[in-house]
């Protein structure tokens, strides 16, 4: 077989037609209101509440910046628990506030932080739980509320890859004190660059909107040390327009990954991900789990393979931010401490998905994993 003509990547961000973007940079030009929350920025942050089914959203212009100022907002300090299998971002923003993160080990079905193992990580300077809905799939928020309500702890869900997910019907931002999600060109909904943090309480929106605008009450009041996270009218404009596209990209993607299931299910030693009954999933990644014992060959060995064809997957996420070398003297990082997340990081990798990718191209990417030649077990 032919490697792909055209590089393959592991996403492509979905592009709206250019003539709407114009017809709304025009809107901009004529207002000459660019940024520190303008007219596109509230109706985007009305639209996406209603979209996300949250009672308050205030927007970012990252990700990383909303968590940041997210924790701020609940006054964390001292040690939180967290996940290692993560982007850099998730460990990054407690250390941005000072915070100690503290790594859990995670679930071998969800690979999200494991709830049976996070007491056991709790300290007298334990001040919250900081989870990743890693790859859209919902943590246990019943499980994580418990221990947190016992220990009095706050609760922090870094969902970045959770646009649109839900748990019988509730919006995913609505669990735990306040979540974040991320609107990176590289997720399934994107305002270029950009982020939310979503929450229940309108005392919160209130101080986490002072918070990402330098705390400015008003001219001639500053109320506190607040930062600039601020979403522009060009990027809250880019999600208006990408908020009527983002329904037929999540079944573009759904058809996709239904055809990757239909090729590699049944196949010895390829975990698919995992479906949890009553979640709403988005299908932000398929990441699939290559056990190299029973597969034939390593995760490794297969991206090599695919990258030979063109096709540019990821290893997503490895290596495990407890293995970064700002975090591994962490006595939470040790391998022992984290012996799924150690096994899972090196299992894990994310096939191409994304709306425009054509099925043809799925079938193939298929066909090549399925012909690696086997036996020879290489890293
Ligand atoms: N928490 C979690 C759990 C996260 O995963 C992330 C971000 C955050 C927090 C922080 O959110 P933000 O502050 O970023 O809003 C990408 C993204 O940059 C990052 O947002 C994302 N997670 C992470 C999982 O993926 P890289 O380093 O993999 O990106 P990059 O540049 O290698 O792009 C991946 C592929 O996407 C490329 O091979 C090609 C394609 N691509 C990318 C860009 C930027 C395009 O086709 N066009 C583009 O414009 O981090």
């Amino acid at each position: 077989m032919k490697p792909f003509v055209e590089p393959i990547y592991v996403t492509r961000p979905m592009l709206p037609p250019l003539q709407e973007v114009e017809n709304k940079l025009k809107e901009i030009w004529d207002d000459r209101w660019l940024t520190n929350c303008g007219k596109q920025h509230a109706l985007l942050e009305n639209a996406l509440s209603v979209k996300l089914k949250v009672p308050y959203l205030s927007l970012f212009n990252n990700c990383t910046t909303a968590l940041m100022v997210a924790c701020s907002a609940l006054r964390l300090a001292g040690e939180v628990i967290t996940t290692p299998f993560t982007f850099a971002a998730t460990p990054h923003v407690l250390t941005w506030n000072n915070i100690k993160p503290v790594f859990c080990d995670i679930d071998p079905i969800t690979m999200n932080i494991d709830t049976n193992k996070i007491e056991q990580m709790i300290t007298p300077k334990t001040t919250a739980i900081l989870a990743v809905h890693v790859f859209g799939v919902p943590c246990d928020v019943e499980r994580i509320q418990q221990i947190a309500d016992f220990y009095g702890l706050k609760v922090i869900y870094d969902a970045a890859h959770a646009f649109g997910v839900e748990i019988n019907g509730r919006g995913i931002g609505t669990y735990g004190d306040v979540s974040a999600m991320s609107f990176h060109a590289t997720k399934l909904y994107h305002t270029i660059e950009g982020g939310a943090v979503m929450h229940n309480s309108k005392c919160l929106k209130s101080r986490i909107d002072f918070l990402k605008n330098f705390g400015i009450k008003d001219e001639e009041h500053v109320v506190m040390p607040g930062i600039n996270g601020k979403m522009n009218e060009i990027q809250a404009a880019m999600g208006l327009i990408n908020l009527t596209y983002v329904d037929s990209e999540m079944s573009k993607r759904e058809n996709l990954v239904n055809i990757y299931r239909e090729e590699l299910s049944s196949i010895e030693g390829l975990v698919l991900p995992t479906v949890l009954p009553n979640v709403k999933s988005n299908n932000q990644y398929f990441v699939v789990r290559i056990s190299e014992k029973l597969f034939g060959v390593s995760r490794d060995y297969v991206y090599e393979k695919l990258k030979e064809f063109n096709v540019y997957s990821r290893k997503y996420f490895y290596p495990l931010c407890s293995d970064y070398t700002c975090y591994r003297q962490l006595s939470s990082s040790s391998a022992e401490n984290l012996p799924c997340a150690t096994i899972i990081g090196t299992e894990c990798l994310a096939l191409p998905l994304y709306g425009e990718l054509s099925e043809e191209s799925v079938r193939k990417i298929c066909h090549i994993i399925k012909n690696i030649p086997k036996g020879r077990l290489l890293l």
